[in-house]
């Protein structure tokens, strides 16, 4: 039975109730149920993907049947993903993790063992311990992605480790955010702050909004295009988006800088950009205009196979709509390994259009303060040695790749324990096989995880976390145009033996010693503490799940509302001085890609709607919809090949790796150059039953990538795979 709107209002009338402490009961009688059925609404947030929509569960007799969006949240508004109303897919999964388990086989050939919580967590710190002895407390990272890591972070805090690099960084958005910031001194936030709903002009370059589903943001994109905005796609696919296009731009892959650039000649030099916005916030349009002068639509036609006469009109209608105009900022960036510099086109294009704090362009976030944390909190350690960021002079954080490069070489200093935490190492990062040998190096490894996905079979020691439905989490604070908090909360008792992070951390953190950095007597107490200063009361969110506060700030720039560049100039960079005193191009500057030889295809890839990366692919009902993932090939090149759709075949890349076999679709909605298939897919671990052997793994074709110079981000599309018809 679905959660109507009646039931919704009932719901919230019985918030008093759920302000006592008291789970919010419902009458099983106006459920129209047994009357032996109890059933409750427990608010709470999505954790199938990072987008954390407010979720609602109902539980039934001490059993989740359903979830819903939240009204209140405004990531969901009232409305889940396929993936988030699979949720409960993850939590009766009945391959979990169920116990702690310690390795007594070899590393990577594990015989496991079971073993009580306390065993686990002895023999964990005194590793953690003993290699903080030997080494220093540097030599330990945590390689984390999800909510949970905050706790995970903060006991490596208190131990000493400066070194928590997330996938989401170095094979995500890091180029994009570096690209942003090197130009208007601020990011594009996450979610991001776009105004796609009040859009009059759109661009994706690459974004495949609609495959790629981070709910609110398709949401605000529907409504734009409801509401009669245009829409450019840049992509070598005909992706879903591209099917709602005015202008589908195929273009050859790797070449959008050329386009970018192009793009931005046309509208210095018919000097449509917006003069009194530059004149007012930019610096360097001088010499950003000589930068560009030969990049013309003849010379980007060439390289990017988009005819000149589509660059200039979509140049010349996209000028025409500022600065309503929202160049996409794009999330997943690690393409080419130019990406940092590719940003910075797609951000000086934004800023000649006027459009960073502007009504249908990116807004400004609300400046609402947000929630302290836990007070009186003994002084943190200062980590001893510099983070792992690799050598790049833009990297702000550690990084996977330089982290597992210390690993291997022991250079700027060993890495001797590795935390893995909710992140699948072997699908998220290019060349398993530095993974593999890094992960031989180590003195200790521990993955804390919900499923025994491959990389958990790595491990020396695996902690089963309860899944997001069975626990508490840090609260989640959202800044878009309003400020929001919204709770995590079980909706159900943990299964088996599996425990929250909160609890784990903190076992673990006073086995070390480390005691004094725990002080909260439970998880409420410590929640409580940072609600109350805000006026929050714990039992209020409990029941309400999300309380937002409506915001005095506008969004955009008016007269009272000045954006603040947090440049060096304080202004927007066109030209960048900080870029030319490191060596690198102030203005960006295209490179050809290397083109596939002979008889190979680039491997491009993405996302499926009802998918996220590798980890819902053995949640029973998302597997039902979409059970392994298909080569988009091209239909003349499949017909040249042979090849129909339906057909099995192998792919071998460049430097001879194999991969599983994988279905074509043959299909005109992509380029001759590439093939494209759904990254997450080709699992081995054996213990995810479902996921086991089902589609192929494109991490295991990326052997190579392509590392961007001014931060350490892995472009991975630089890979080339030629068709094997033998299965
Ligand atoms: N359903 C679902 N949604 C998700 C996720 C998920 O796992 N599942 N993950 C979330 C996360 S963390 C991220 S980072 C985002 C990622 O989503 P996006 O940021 O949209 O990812 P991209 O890699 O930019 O987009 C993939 C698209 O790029 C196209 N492409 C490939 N090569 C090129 C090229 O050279 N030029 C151009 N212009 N296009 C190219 C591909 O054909 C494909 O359509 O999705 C988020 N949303
Ligand atoms: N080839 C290729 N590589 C990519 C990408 C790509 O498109 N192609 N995408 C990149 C991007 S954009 C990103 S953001 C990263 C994503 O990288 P990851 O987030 O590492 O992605 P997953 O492969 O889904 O691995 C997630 C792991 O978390 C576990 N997990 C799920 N829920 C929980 C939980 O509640 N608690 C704990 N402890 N564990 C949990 C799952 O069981 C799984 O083992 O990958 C990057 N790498
Ligand atoms: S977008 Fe979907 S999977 Fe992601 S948090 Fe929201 S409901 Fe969950
Ligand atoms: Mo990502």
């Amino acid at each position: 039975m679905s959660l109507t709107r009646r039931d919704f209002l009932k719901y919230s009338a019985v918030t008093a109730a759920g302000a006592s402490g008291i789970p919010v009961f419902k009458s099983a009688m106006a459920m129209g149920k047994n009357p032996k059925t109890v059933v409750s609404h427990i608010p709470t947030f999505c954790e199938i993907c990072f987008w954390n929509c407010g979720a609602i569960a109902r539980v039934e007799n001490g059993k989740v049947v359903k979830l819903e969006g939240n009204p209140a949240n405004p990531e969901s508004r009232g409305k889940l993903c396929a993936r988030g109303n699979a949720g409960m897919g993850s939590l009766y999964d009945p391959d979990r993790l169920k116990h702690p388990m310690l390795n007594v086989g070899k590393r990577g050939e594990p015989k496991w063992r079971k073993v009580s919580w306390d065993e686990a967590l002895g023999f964990t710190a005194e590793k953690l311990k003993s290699i903080k002895g030997k080494y220093g407390p540097e030599s330990v990272a945590l390689i984390s992605h999800g909510s949970g890591a905050s706790f995970w972070r903060y006991l490596l805090g208190a131990y000493g480790s400066p070194n928590y690099p997330v996938p989401s960084f170095a094979q995500c958005r890091g180029p994009r955010d570096i690209g942003y910031a090197l130009t208007f001194g601020n990011v594009p936030g996450s979610p991001e702050q776009i105004d796609l709903a009040n859009s009059r002009f759109i661009v994706l370059i690459g974004s495949h909004l609609g495959e790629n589903v981070h709910n609110s943001q398709v949401q605000d994109f529907v409504e734009g295009l409801a509401k009669g905005a245009k829409l450019v796609v840049v992509d070598p696919r005909y992706s879903t988006a591209a099917g709602k296009a005015n202008w589908w731009l195929p273009i050859k892959p790797g070449t959008d800088l050329a386009l970018l650039l192009a793009w931005i000649n046309i509208i210095v030099k018919e000097e449509l950009y917006d003069k009194d916005y530059i004149y007012k916030y930019a610096v360097g349009l001088k010499e950003l205009k000589e930068g560009v002068k030969n990049c013309t639509p003849d010379w980007a036609s060439k390289e990017t196979d988009i005819s000149s006469s589509i660059i200039v009109d979509t140049a010349r209608e996209m000028a025409r709509y500022k600065p309503a105009v929202l160049i996409h900022p794009g999330r997943h960036t690690t393409w080419y390994g130019d990406d940092t510099q590719r940003s910075r086109a797609m951000a000086i294009l934004t800023a000649l259009l006027g459009a960073w704090g502007r009504e249908g362009g990116n807004f400004f976030a609300t400046k609402a303060g947000g929630f302290p944390k836990y007070p009186g909190l003994p002084f943190m350690p200062e980590p001893g040695k510099e983070k792992l960021a690799g050598d790049y002079p833009f990297a702000v954080d550690a990084t996977t790749t330089a982290v597992r490069a210390a690993t291997i070489t022991g250079k700027p200093y060993p890495v001797k324990g590795w935390i893995v935490y909710g992140c699948n190492v072997m699908k998220a990062l290019p060349n398993q096989k530095e993974t593999i040998e890094a992960i031989k190096n180590l003195d200790f490894m521990l993955a804390i995880d919900i499923l025994p996905f491959e990389h958990t079979q790595w491990a020396d020691v695996i902690l089963p976390e309860c899944t997001y439905l069975e626990r508490y989490d840090d609260i989640k604070v959202g800044k878009g145009k309003t400020l929001s908090v919204t709770i995590r909360q079980p909706a159900v008792q943990p299964m088996y033996e599996s425990k929250p992070s909160w609890w784990i951390t903190r076992e673990l953190g006073i086995k070390m010693g480390l005691e004094a950095y725990f002080p909260w007597s439970d998880i409420e107490d410590y929640l409580r503490k940072q609600l109350e200063p805000k006026g929050v009361r714990l039992e209020d969110l409990k029941a309400k799940g999300t309380i937002s506060y409506p915001d005095t700030a506008a969004p955009y720039i008016t007269d009272n509302n000045q954006p603040n560049f947090d440049t060096p100039s304080g202004k927007i960079e066109l030209y960048s001085r900080q870029l030319r005193e490191k060596g690198f191009d102030p203005v960006p500057k295209f490179k050809r890609p290397e083109a596939p030889p002979e008889g190979y295809f680039r491997l491009i890839y993405g996302r499926n709607p009802v998918h996220t990366f590798s980890r819902t692919v053995n949640n029973k009902w998302l597997w039902e919809l979409y059970k392994e993932n298909e080569l988009w090939l091209n239909a003349k090149r499949a017909r040249d090949l042979g090849l129909n759709s339906g057909d099995y075949v192998m792919l071998m890349n460049q430097d001879g790796m194999k991969s599983e076999k994988i279905k074509v679709k043959a299909t005109e909605r992509i380029r001759e150059d590439c093939v494209y298939m759904v990254h997450g897919f080709g699992h081995v671990s054996r213990e995810t039953k479902k996921a086991y052997k089902r589609g192929t793994d494109d991490q295991s074709l990326i052997t190579r990538y392509a590392i961007d110079p001014l931060m350490g981000g892995t472009g991975m599309r630089v890979n080339f795979v030629k068709i094997l018809r033998e299965v």
